[in-house]
């Protein structure tokens, strides 16, 4: 295909693995993340474009779409993966740890959302996917902030789907259960995680499913776990 594609979060994990899948399939990727060498790194290995970005920041928000448009003539499809996650009893929680991650995983969404809309509402096409988690849909102890912050998301894309669906625009939503990155300060690969988390590809593969789907087809929601998680 030639379609343009910007994924969020796209240096590690979840992200880099979407980026990865979706330039093999001839997507061009617009690749964002905050920390650059990463970036780079990626946007290099598929010939994409690295546009470091906050995502909780409107300005760069706005400006990823606008360097994406401008480079590439057009886009497609905006995979609002970036998100972070910390835990802790909700009474040892950090104010400032709750407002970080909504201003992430919550605002961030809203924002690239918000940017991407006009102009996909304008073509008369487009994708919008969110990777959310299945903790938005269930709740667990330590996991208010993470977990309040997912729920949060996952309106913000349930009530974008209904403005935009009759533009022809289709927004999905993605659950993931564990995966195996680098969240939450981890780091992948262990043998353990090999057995008990899903692998960054998983996701992408589910991204790819997601996107074949034919015109008159949305999906809506898809939620994965690995076999052996109870949830
Ligand atoms: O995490 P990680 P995942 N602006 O830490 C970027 C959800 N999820 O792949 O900015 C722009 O390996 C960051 O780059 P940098 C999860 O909630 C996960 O697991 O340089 N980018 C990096 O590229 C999240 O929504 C699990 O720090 C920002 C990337 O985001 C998504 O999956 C389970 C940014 C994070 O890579 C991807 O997370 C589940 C910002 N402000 C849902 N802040 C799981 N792993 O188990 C961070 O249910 N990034």
């Amino acid at each position: 295909t030639d379609k343009v594609a910007i994924v969020t979060g796209a240096s590690r994990g979840i992200g880099r693995a979407i980026a990865l899948l979706l330039a093999m399939q001839g997507a061009k990727v617009v690749c964002v993340a905050r920390t650059t060498d990463d970036l780079l790194d990626v946007a290099h290995k598929i010939n994409g474009l690295a546009v470091p970005a906050d995502i909780s920041d409107e300005d760069d928000a706005q400006n990823v779409v606008q360097v994406a448009l401008r480079h590439y003539g057009r886009l497609d499809i905006i995979i609002c993966n970036a998100g972070v996650g910390s835990f802790n009893l909700l009474e040892n929680m950090a104010a400032d740890e709750w407002d970080r991650i909504f201003a992430v995983n919550v605002k961030g969404t809203f924002l690239l959302c918000k940017a991407a809309a006009p102009h996909f509402k304008l073509q008369g096409y487009g994708h919008i996917i969110g990777i959310a988690s299945d903790v938005s849909k269930r709740t667990f102890a330590t996991g208010a902030a993470y977990g309040a912050s997912k729920y949060a998301q996952d309106a913000v894309l349930s009530a974008l789907r209904k403005e935009m669906r009759p533009h022809g625009v289709k927004v999905s939503t993605i659950y993931p259960g564990l995966v195996d990155t680098y969240f939450n300060d981890s780091r992948p690969g262990s043998p353990e995680a090999e057995k008990t988390h899903l692998r960054p590809l998983d996701i992408a593969q589910a991204v790819r499913y997601v996107l074949e789907a034919p015109p008159h087809v949305v999906v809506d929601e898809l939620m994965l776990h690995p076999l052996s998680q109870e949830w």
